[in-house]
């Protein structure tokens, strides 16, 4: 039958219905049935979660807090009884501690930690609901926050975590979050292949948790972190998206400092304070001060110092403008007017940069807030393995690169020239017509407004250096300083040089220093000497001076640490160790050139 026959059939069946008595109600009661029809299925198929390549129609909900008045009354959020409850916890890895494997089990134990890149044996012994060392500055015990805030949906993805730390973050949420703030929480099943993140795991949540409160999404196969991220997020109904990896805990009373200056401003994206979880005995540690999240121009994620007046009031959030992204809260309005995250980023890495940049340049903000505490488990690159894909990475930065950092991004490509310009990142169209529609700012203004300071101390092209190459012990000329391979916190010490006469340079024992007077290992991320309890150990850059500060005097040979007054110099012991001792230039073993 052509579409023309079927078009005059139902123009005479309109006819015929208009004819007969009530025909005209029974058509406009037609029309309606139909109109919500297609309605419907038109929703049904913006909503749908596993449709992540579809740009996502945001429909505000009627019920969003965006859309009422809102009093400036403010309670104290603590549960004071769970507080009460949680002190008197005693067992393993209760208020934080750490858990000691027994000697019989520590071959299992680090056949796990191989195979998960953390202690899951250690993680098993402890209770799923564990307390925590309440680590926020003291101030906070105090702070007041709004009575009515917006609701939340915590989207938590996942990828073969352990069950017992994905179901420890699970029950820090519920239990630690208000329950009137807390709607939902998504979990979002990455295409995992161990059995217990099935059957296993939905037993478990029937078991402990509000079945009016979780959801399990399942993807059908592997797309990564953004993709998994993004499909909850089409699912969520909450005001606010937080977004937390499988393995943090969140600590007490995290969320109304989180959530509030959201309520205040919904282009905002904040952060809480991310606590360490250790990876060997899940021990948990609150960082001390905070501060500022950047990127240098290979895109490592770097560290800047706080402001004058960033914490004026300890309790107050301050701007930060790359956030490190493992847990962040966002509301569901301004994360999807900024077009969710690119859905051309793949698996994994530089989504923090893409948000943090859109955020800052489409006329949002971006905070960090010293009153909400999550701890973190760090491991290394989880989602690297099992990928060909190995390019992945690059390609991420370079779609960034191209629809936000305008005229800068050639600084990161000509760090490497071979490898960026020729690397294909497909079509970028959508992120730019959306830069286009929100008329957001040039990447100019993130760096001169937003992270004024990242020039200084992370340039596109290396300053002139005051000196570079290896440092060769007079005392002992066959050898040279090294860095031993030796990673965060440990000491460095002498090694053979390549050659004695220094035409060529060992890997490990090229050195920088620089105009922020500190000696940076070259071909290292952004790693310095570091002069502490008389010794000499490899440390982040910390652009401060203080105890990474060096100079080399030219006369006397000496490589002089700190400021002059100390007179401390470089030196070695009898053993040949690098010590720090008070400078006499005439000792030889003080000498290098
Ligand atoms: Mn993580």
């Amino acid at each position: 039958m052509s579409i023309r026959r079927i078009v005059v059939k139902i123009n005479f069946l309109i006819l015929k219905l208009l004819r007969t008595r009530g025909g005209i109600s029974i058509l406009l009661l037609w029309l309606l049935l139909s109109f919500l029809l297609i309605f419907s299925i038109v929703l049904h198929i913006n909503n749908d979660p596993f449709k992540v390549d579809k740009p996502f129609i945001f429909i505000e909900p009627i019920t969003s807090y965006y859309r009422f008045h809102h009093s400036n009354f403010k309670r104290d959020w603590h549960d004071y009884e769970l507080i009460k409850r949680e002190a008197l916890r005693t067992g393993p890895g209760e208020q934080g501690r750490g858990v000691y494997i027994p000697l019989e089990e520590q071959e299992l134990a680090s056949k796990i930690y191989v195979e998960n890149k953390h202690n899951g044996l250690a993680s098993d012994k402890i209770a799923r609901d564990r307390s925590l060392p309440d680590t926020r500055p003291s101030a906070c015990r105090n702070r007041t926050y709004l009575n009515e805030l917006p609701s939340v949906s915590v989207i938590i993805p996942f990828h073969n975590e352990v069950l017992s730390t994905l179901t420890r973050t699970i029950h820090s949420v519920f239990n630690r979050s208000p329950p009137e703030l807390l709607t939902e929480v998504i979990l979002v099943n990455d295409h995992s292949d161990k059995e217990h993140c099935y059957g296993e795991l939905e037993e478990y949540i029937k078991e402990f948790f509000d079945p009016s409160k979780i959801r399990l999404l399942v993807m059908d196969r592997r797309y990564g972190l953004m993709w998994a991220r993004l499909a909850g997020a089409r699912a969520a109904i909450g005001d606010v998206l937080v977004f937390m990896d499988c393995h943090t805990e969140a600590n007490v009373n995290w969320l109304p400092p989180l959530i509030e200056p959201i309520a205040l401003n919904y282009r905002t994206c904040v952060c809480p304070y991310i606590d360490v979880i250790s990876a060997r005995d899940y021990s948990y540690m609150g960082i001390g001060q905070g501060s500022r999240g950047v990127f240098n121009w290979q895109f490592y994620y770097q560290f800047l110092p706080l402001r004058p007046g960033d914490q004026d009031d300890e309790t107050e959030p301050f701007q930060s403008p790359v956030m490190m992204g493992c847990v962040f809260a966002i509301s569901a309005k301004f994360f999807w007017e900024l077009g969710g995250y690119d859905p051309g980023l793949s698996v994994w890495g530089g989504e923090q940069y893409e948000l943090s940049f859109k955020t800052w340049l489409c006329h949002g903000q971006q905070l960090d807030a010293p009153c909400s505490r999550v701890g973190h488990l760090y491991r290394p690159r989880p989602f690297l393995e099992n990928l060909n894909d190995t390019n992945y990475c690059h390609r991420n930065y370079k779609r960034v690169a191209e629809v936000w950092m305008d005229e800068y991004a050639h600084h990161v490509y000509d760090k490497d020239p071979e490898e960026w310009y020729p690397l294909e990142i497909g079509d970028v169209s959508y992120m730019k017509s959306i830069k286009k529609k929100l008329n957001c700012k040039p990447f100019k203004y993130f760096l001169e407004v937003v992270a004024p300071d990242m020039l200084d101390k992370f340039p596109p092209f290396e300053p002139v250096v005051f000196a570079s190459g290896a440092i060769q012990s007079l005392a002992y000329p066959k050898y040279c300083i090294d860095t031993l391979g030796s990673s965060e916190g440990e000491p460095i010490g002498l090694y053979s040089c390549k050659s004695e006469n220094l035409t060529e340079f060992e890997f490990r024992q090229y050195f920088i220093l620089r105009q922020h007077r500190d000696i940076l290992v070259e071909n290292s991320n952004n790693e310095c000497f570091d002069a502490n309890y008389e010794k000499v150990s490899i440390f982040h850059c910390k652009f401060t001076q203080d105890n990474q500060y060096f100079r080399y005097d030219v006369d006397t040979q000496q490589i002089i640490v700190g400021p002059k007054r100390k007179n401390k110099c470089m030196d070695l012991s009898e053993s040949k160790t690098i010590i720090i001792a008070a400078c006499d230039a005439e000792k030889i073993t003080q000498k290098f050139h």
